[in-house]
């Protein structure tokens, strides 16, 4: 377990605590869950006609490379039962890698740290609770310097970690 990666985990239809417990016992079968943030409710971002989010960030350590790991999380995805959508619209489980490690990786389907990170509250909030001192590579800011520009209006602490 060589590199240590945030994701955002999110779901908006069906029960999305189930959907969250079936996620967070999926990621343990290939990385190591080394942190969890609260849970928060959060108003649906970039398509607005949609029930609301839950959303919550983890820290684990992964043998994978980003492809790897990539891979590894649309297949959890799948056996969790998202099937395709619109963009930004309502999907049953979605897993985003948000940084590993150091890197900074553009390759066709997949971008690290993740292009819309400082523009969403949904994820900055909770990463913000596990990893405020982060700096974002390629931004030259921490989370929480990212999180302080934004409006947090709509982002609703439904269970404490
Ligand atoms: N995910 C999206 C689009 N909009 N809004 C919220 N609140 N939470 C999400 O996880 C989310 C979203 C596409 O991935
Ligand atoms: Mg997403
Ligand atoms: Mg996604």
């Amino acid at each position: 377990m060589h590199h240590t990666v945030f994701l955002s985990i999110g779901t908006n239809l069906g029960e999305r605590v189930k959907n969250l417990q079936r996620a967070l016992e999926g990621l343990a079968g290939f990385c190591r869950m080394e942190a969890t943030s609260s849970l928060y409710e959060t108003d649906p971002w970039g398509y607005t006609d949609q029930p609301a989010f839950y959303n919550l960030a983890v820290r684990v350590q992964t043998a994978l490379e980003p492809d790897g790991l990539l891979k590894a999380l649309k297949a959890l995805e799948a056996e969790i039962g998202r099937v395709p959508g619109f963009r930004y619209g309502p999907r049953l489980i979605d897993l985003d890698i948000l940084t590993y490690d150091d890197l900074q990786l553009a390759i066709p389907g997949l971008t690290i740290p993740h292009p819309m990170l400082a523009e969403r509250a949904f994820v900055l909030v909770p990463l913000a609770e596990i990893a405020p001192l982060l700096l974002v590579p390629g931004l030259n800011e921490t989370v929480q310097e990212l999180l302080d520009k934004l409006d947090c209006a709509g982002i609703r602490k439904v269970m404490e970690a």
